[in-house]
């Protein structure tokens, strides 16, 4: 056997009794950063030269194939308007089919984007049971760049070429066989590389050469293009790129090959230079990035959480509960008396009943989860917990009692968390004896469904105690975001001027429809003032009420959400708030409560206020804070916020999270708008000093973000 390395050895080429290996080794996962087409290239070239060389195999070194273009390069591409480092994949691509000897790709792992566009040059594809294969790009705000829209149509039909670019989803290896789009599928514990060198010479060495480009059969059947654009509009909302991704596949329909491939280029340069795709990078990024937290590293002890208990069965404290039981992990629930608990637990398994109804899991699979939670009115068994979570109204003095009721029973080493989603951990901690294992896990309603997990670090929490939360976050399917201990932490802090503003804009003379429709527009799941009903306006009435003494005389408040909750109108749980609601929760509007916030707010002089100010306001109130946070220290990047508003608060992933946006805006921009906010409305619209700071210097948030991680 004869072994012969490529550029950098990215790229590993062998050969053995007449058929080659190409095997591509750029860890972690195996990327077609620069260096690996040009060795595939000189690989494939090698082989033509070769004629003892009957037949290649492209495989990934480590059990994965190809996730793909380099990310990283894509900045870099677009900033230099479309110039590489390295060849063009298209170029290479058409080496390999061109190659003259069959090449049959090997996939374990994941065959992803341009892994997979790969894969679908090749003569022949046979893959690992286990493994995946998609054109994720539109979850980058990209479209597949190298014919992914051209040959993905010739393997698997237009329709389904068309779902897999448009929605990102990858494939099993066993639909992607069903598709067409793989050849084999060899059995667990079957040898890839073996399978695929049989497979040569048994298949791909006697039958003619067929190259993907030629394969026109499935493209006869056209399906209907608008209703797949309809759809994927529907799927995701606003996304330019799952648009275009289907005209691209659109175009395989009735376009030659290389006409439609120049036609691919041309969108995929488009969807490069925009917004959207360096807002979506921005979060692939991101939510990587928030898991490394400075002094945290492999040598950090993370402690197992095999018990878990939650004190409260309330929305959250039942939600989180059912977190624990959903990851397998067996969770105590104690409540103060058998009515709540009743109440709680009957909550549980409505949820739980319902997702089995919609298919989502099996009834042998909910009966599981239930057995795995035991209600109970004592602290029995919360000795054994690894963690303890209080999940109770917000109340410093109730949750102080029950931090010195488990300080007392809890054992050595376990960790306490407060629910809390704005009180001071430090203040929490200060009645315990172990501050070090005192933690904040704030979670986000519905806690079963949302994916944010803000783990809230008090003055004396332990990095092991940080770790664990971080860790466990994730074995509970969380992105886990770490926050400072300040009111409100990053998630709420921000929250409050957001929706402060909303909320002026109304006593201003905007109407709620209008306040609400402009920021889903923008992208927002929901607008702020459905948010507030959602959660419920008794939340933060009561939040207000806790904490007026903090509040500075003589700085505008705003009026509604009180006077509401003092009606009774608490948003959805009691069938009006802003909105009134019907059985269904299907919200209306309510027109006497714009009449009602006219007739409190009798001194404020009512206006025209155009759609731009309503996003303005709303947004740029976001920024100050978030701006503020940074500079604080309360937030460790700025992705942290942004990942934060991501999965926490339904901000648009296509628009990056609040601090993306306002650094794609830019911030001298953004500076000027909130001066002029500041002129009207007074010391609340006060920029914040790192905003100003960076946009004297023409700089960004991340830019800053990248700046303070190198100076820790
Ligand atoms: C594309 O291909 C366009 C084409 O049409 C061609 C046009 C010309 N690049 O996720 P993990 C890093 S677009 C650079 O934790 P896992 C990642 O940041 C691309 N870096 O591992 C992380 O770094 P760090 C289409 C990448 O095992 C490390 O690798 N492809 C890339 O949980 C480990 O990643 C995609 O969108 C990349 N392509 O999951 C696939 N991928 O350690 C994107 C990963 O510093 N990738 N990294 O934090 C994935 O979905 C997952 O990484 C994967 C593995 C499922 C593959």
């Amino acid at each position: 056997m004869s072994t012969q390395s490529a550029p950098q050895d990215l790229v590993v080429l062998s050969k053995d009794n007449g058929i080659a290996v190409i095997t591509i080794q750029n860890p972690p996962v195996n990327a077609l950063s620069p260096g690996v087409p040009e060795g595939i290239a000189k690989a494939i070239a090698e082989i033509k030269a070769d004629s003892t060389v009957l037949a290649a195999i492209l495989i990934g070194a480590n059990n994965r194939f190809i996730a793909g273009a380099d990310i990283r390069e894509f900045g870099k591409i677009a900033a230099a308007g479309g110039k590489r480092d390295s060849i063009g994949l298209n170029e290479v691509l058409d080496v390999i089919e061109n190659c003259g000897k069959p090449v049959i790709a090997a996939i374990d792992g994941h065959a992803l984007g341009g892994g997979l566009e790969t894969a679908m040059a090749c003569h022949y594809r046979v893959a690992a049971a286990t493994a995946h294969v998609g054109q994720p790009e539109c979850k980058l705000g990209l479209i597949p760049g190298a014919g992914g829209t051209q040959r993905l149509p010739r393997l698997a039909g237009l329709a389904k070429a068309a779902e897999l670019c448009a929605f990102g989803d990858p494939i099993n290896a066993a639909t992607a066989l069903e598709l067409g789009i793989v050849d084999r599928v060899f059995a667990k514990g079957e040898d890839l590389l073996t399978g695929a060198i049989a497979f040569a010479r048994e298949v791909a060495l006697t039958q003619p050469l067929l190259r993907t480009c030629d394969k026109d059969a499935k493209l006869a059947d056209k399906p209907d293009f608008d209703a797949l654009r309809a759809a994927a509009a529907k799927r995701s909302r606003n996304l330019n790129a799952a648009q275009r991704a289907i005209d691209a596949v659109e175009a395989a329909s009735h376009m030659p090959f290389a006409e439609g491939l120049a036609y691919e280029q041309k969108l995929f340069m488009d969807c490069l230079y925009s917004d959207q795709s360096k807002a979506l990078i921005h979060i692939f990024f991101g939510e990587r990035e928030v898991a490394k937290i400075p002094g945290i590293d492999k040598t950090t002890p993370a402690f197992t959480i095999e018990q878990a208990a939650v004190i409260g069965a309330g929305t959250m404290g039942g939600g989180i509960a059912m977190c624990f039981a959903n990851a397998g992990i067996p969770v105590r629930v104690k409540e103060t008396s058998q009515e709540a608990l009743d109440r709680g637990l009957a909550s549980i398994r409505k949820n739980y009943a319902n997702s089995v109804a919609k298919g989502r899991f099996t009834q042998e699979a909910m009966d599981k989860r239930l057995a795995l939670i035991t209600p109970q009115l004592d602290y029995t068994g919360f000795d054994d917990a690894d963690i303890i979570i209080e999940a109770v109204f917000e109340g410093m003095e109730l949750k102080k009692q029950i931090f010195r009721e488990v300080d007392a029973i809890a054992k050595a080493g376990a960790i306490l968390a407060s629910n809390t989603s704005t009180l001071s951990i430090d203040e929490i901690a200060s009645v315990t004896t172990r501050p070090e294992f005192v933690i904040g896990t704030h979670f986000f309603s519905p806690a079963n469904v949302m994916k944010l997990l803000e783990v809230v670090r008090g003055a004396s929490t332990s990095l092991a105690a940080i770790n664990t939360c971080m860790q466990l976050g994730k074995k509970l399917g969380k992105v886990s975001v770490l926050a400072g201990n300040c009111f409100g932490f990053i998630g709420n802090r921000m929250f409050g001027p957001y929706r402060r503003e909303a909320q002026f804009l109304v006593e201003e003379g905007a109407s709620i429809a209008a306040v609400d429709q402009v920021l889903y527009d923008f992208g927002m799941a929901m607008g702020p003032l459905a948010t507030g009903d959602l959660a419920g306006l008794d939340v933060g009435w009561r939040i207000r009420k806790e904490v007026a003494h903090l509040q500075k005389p003589g700085v505008r408040q705003p009026i509604a959400e009180d006077k509401l909750c003092e009606m009774g109108r608490f948003g959805q749980k009691t069938g009006a708030g802003w909105y009134v609601y019907d059985a269904e929760r299907k919200a209306s509007v309510d027109p006497q409560v714009e009449s009602w916030v006219r007739e409190w707010t009798g001194e404020i002089p009512k206006r025209e206020i155009t759609n731009d100010e309503i996003l303005d306001r709303c947004l740029y109130a976001l920024v100050n804070e978030g701006a503020r946070l940074l500079e604080e220290g309360f937030a460790l990047r700025s992705v942290d916020i942004d990942i934060v508003y991501l999965y926490g608060y339904g901000f648009p992933a296509y628009r990056g999270g609040p601090m993306k946006y306002a650094d794609l805006v830019g911030l001298p921009k953004v500076y000027q708008r909130i001066k002029e906010f500041e002129a009207q409305h007074g010391e609340l619209w006060t920029p914040a000093p790192l905003l100003e700071q960076l946009a004297r210097e023409g700089s960004t948030f991340e830019a800053y973000s990248k700046r303070a991680a190198v100076a820790r």
